[in-house]
C-alpha cells in the first residue's frame, strides 16, 4: 500500500525533530520511504497562541494494516518526546496518516483522509509537492519553505551497472571502462563524494579520491587523511551544504540509505549480465530524462 503521511514540529529542534522520525518510520519493518517533500515554516492552525511549526510530507509504501502503521507511528511520537496533553497544542513531533491509495477508513481510531487534509495549507502544500497530481484550493495561511529537508541537498547518485543493476561482486566493482571512468571523473572533480567504508576500499589505493570533498558514511572508522567521516545521517545532513554538488558514489546500502532523498542519478548501464552480489536499489519514482547509447553501454541519467 502507498501511504502519505504528515510530520508537524513545533517544539525542541523542530527540523531535527521530522529528520528523526522520518529515520525511525524508515526502520518500520517493511517500510520503503518513496519521497520526501521540502520542509514548510507554518504558523498555528486551530489553537494559534503556540508557536511556529514545522511542516513536511513523506510518501511510503509499506505492507502493514492501517491500524497497525498508526501504532508504529505512535510508537515514533512518544519515543522522540511527544506528550499527549492539549488537542491541536504545542508538540515535539505529529505524525498523521493523511491519504493511503484510493482508501476511505472511518472508524473510531482513524479517519482516511486525514479529516481536516483539504482545509489546511500547511498538510496540501507539502502532499501536493509529492502528489502532484492531487487537487485543491489553498486557504491564504502562511507556509514559507525552508532550508532543512535532506532533499535540498539535491544529491546526485552516481553508479556502473550491467542489465540487471548489479554493483559488484565479492567487494568489487563488476566494470573498469575507461569511458565510465572519464564520465566520473568529469562529473565528480572539485564536488562532493559521499560514500561507505567498503567503497573506500575499491578507491585507487583504497585513498579518498583527489580534488574532491571526501565525505564517508560510516559508525567504524575514526579517522582518514583527506576525508571526512560522518557516523550518522543526522550527521551527514550537518556537515553538507546546499551549493556544493554533492554525489553519493557507494556502495548499495548507502545508495538504498540515500535514495529517499536523491534528485537525480547518473546511471552506465552495461549490457550484459555479471554474477553480482549487490544492486543498484529500485528507483520507480525516477525519469529517465537523456540517454546516450554508445556501443557496449548507455549513459542514463534520471531525475525525480
Ligand atoms: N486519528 C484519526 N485519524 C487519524 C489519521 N488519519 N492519522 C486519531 C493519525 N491519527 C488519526 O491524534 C488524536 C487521534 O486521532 C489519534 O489517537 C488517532 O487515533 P493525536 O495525534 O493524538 O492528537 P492531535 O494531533 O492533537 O489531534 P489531531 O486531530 O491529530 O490534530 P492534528 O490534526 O494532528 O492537528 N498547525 C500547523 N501549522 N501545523 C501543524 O502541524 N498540527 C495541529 C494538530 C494543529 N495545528 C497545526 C498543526
Ligand atoms: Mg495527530
Amino acid at each position: 500500500m502507498i501511504y502519505y503521511l504528515g510530520l508537524g514540529a513545533n517544539l525542541g529542534e523542530r527540523s531535527k525533530n521530522i529528520r528523526a522520525a522520518i529515520e525511525s518510520i524508515k526502520k518500520i519493518r517493511g517500510v520503503e520511504i518513496l519521497r520526501v517533500s521540502s520542509f514548510y515554516e507554518t504558523a498555528a492552525w486551530g489553537v494559534t497562541n503556540q508557536p511556529n511549526f514545522i511542516n513536511a510530507a513523506i510518501k511510503i509504501s509499506s505492507e502493514l494494516e492501517p491500524l497497525q502503521l498508526l501504532d508504529e507511528l505512535q510508537k515514533i511520537e512518544i519515543d522522540l518526546g511527544r506528550v499527549r496533553k492539549e488537542h491541536w497544542g504545542a508538540r515535539t513531533i505529529d505524525i498523521d496518516i493523511l491519504m493511503i491509495d484510493d482508501l476511505k477508513i472511518n472508524s473510531e481510531r482513524l479517519t482516511v483522509p486525514h479529516k481536516f487534509l483539504y482545509e489546511r495549507d500547511f498538510v496540501l502544500v507539502p502532499l501536493s509537492e509529492i502528489l502532484p497530481t492531487l487537487k485543491f484550493e489553498l486557504h491564504g495561511d502562511e507556509v514559507k519553505k525552508i532550508v532543512g529537508s535532506p532533499i535540498d541537498f539535491n544529491l546526485k547518485m552516481v553508479a556502473c551497472v550491467d542489465r540487471n543493476f548489479g554493483l559488484g561482486f565479492q567487494n568489487n566493482l563488476l566494470f573498469k571502462i575507461p569511458e565510465d571512468l572519464k564520465n566520473f571523473r568529469e562529473l565528480t572533480l572539485n564536488n562532493v563524494v559521499i560514500y561507505g567504508r567498503k567503497t573506500l576500499s575499491t578507491l585507487p589505493n583504497c585513498q579518498p579520491l583527489p580534488s574532491r570533498r571526501n565525505i564517508i558514511l560510516s559508525k567504524k572508522l575514526e579517522k582518514i587523511p583527506n576525508a571526512e567521516i560522518v557516523s550518522s545521517l543526522e550527521n551527514l545532513w550537518q556537515v553538507l551544504n546546499v551549493d556544493e554538488k554533492n554525489f553519493v558514489i557507494g556502495g548499495a546500502e548507502i545508495f538504498s540509505e540515500l535514495l529517499p532523498y536523491a534528485a537525480e542519478i547518473f546511471l552506465t548501464v552495461v549490457d550484459v549480465e555479471k554474477p553480482a552480489d549487490c544492486f543498484f536499489p529500485k528507483f520507480d519514482e525516477f525519469k529517465l530524462i537523456d540517454a546516450k547509447n554508445l556501443k557496449d553501454f548507455s549513459f542514463l541519467e534520471f531525475h525525480k
